[in-house]
């Protein structure tokens, strides 16, 4: 059977083919902006504990994967200084929440590039090394070169961590999933502005027997990665 992670509804991954040289952690939107004081998800009015819940289980999972040489990637959502890739609906809608993208806020221009916002939090910024993916959108494959890296590197397996849940995290999985790639998603290692919509989309992923992957804690994650690696 290989290597599998102990996952819900099926383990991971699907054929047992969990090596490093095929697997990346993809570490989505870790930035102020979705979780720090000040940031768009603030502004907003957002519970921040809910998307500050997964920092300590990711850098967790970050600690283990860098000393066993795992490829990690991460993603930032933002937009240009110029606003040229801000839809006008996107800007429109979160002008009517009192979170207008690219105006001023607490943190710099609210999810624009090289904000203070913007960045990832200094908890689990990236290490030299480390992939940055710059994404217009909540999905991490549209308008960015991530399935190229994926696929120039011969990545099968994705292990997805961040925020939010049902928005950036579920959009890439449901991309990923689409593209080919097998997917499992950390399910201590993400959170959501809602409980009820976090609760909701880890359900989403385990119908039709694991319409979009498969779901695991961090810890029977790590307990293979530990024993194997
Ligand atoms: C949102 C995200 N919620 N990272 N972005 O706009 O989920």
């Amino acid at each position: 059977m290989g290597i599998v992670v102990d996952s819900e509804p099926y383990p991971f991954p699907f054929n047992g083919d969990l090596r490093r040289e095929n697997t990346v952690l993809l570490v989505i939107d870790m930035q102020t902006d979705f979780c720090g004081i000040g940031g768009y998800v603030d502004k907003m009015g957002y519970d921040l504990s809910l998307t500050r819940a997964p920092i300590a289980p990711i850098k967790k999972v970050l600690e283990v994967l860098r000393t066993k040489n795992f490829p990690i990637m991460h993603t930032r959502e933002g937009h240009r200084v110029d606003l040229s890739d801000l839809p006008e609906n996107k800007r429109w809608r979160s002008r009517q929440i009192n979170a207008g993208i690219g105006d001023p806020g607490p943190c710099g221009k609210i999810l624009i590039r090289g904000e203070p916002g913007w960045e990832i939090i200094p908890e689990l910024a990236p290490l030299a090394g480390e992939t940055v993916i710059d994404k217009p959108g909540k999905g991490s494959f549209y308008a960015t070169d991530l399935d190229l890296l994926l696929r120039k590197k011969g990545i099968q397996n994705i292990v997805l961590s961040g925020i939010t849940t049902d928005v950036c995290v579920h959009t890439t999985m449901r991309e990923a999933n689409d593209r080919g790639y097998e997917c499992l998603l950390l399910s201590d290692c993400t959170g959501a502005t809602d409980y009820g919509n976090y609760l909701a989309a880890l359900k989403m992923i385990t119908m039709q027997g694991g319409v979009f992957g498969t779901i695991a804690n961090s810890e029977a994650f790590l307990k293979v990665i530990q024993e194997n690696f």
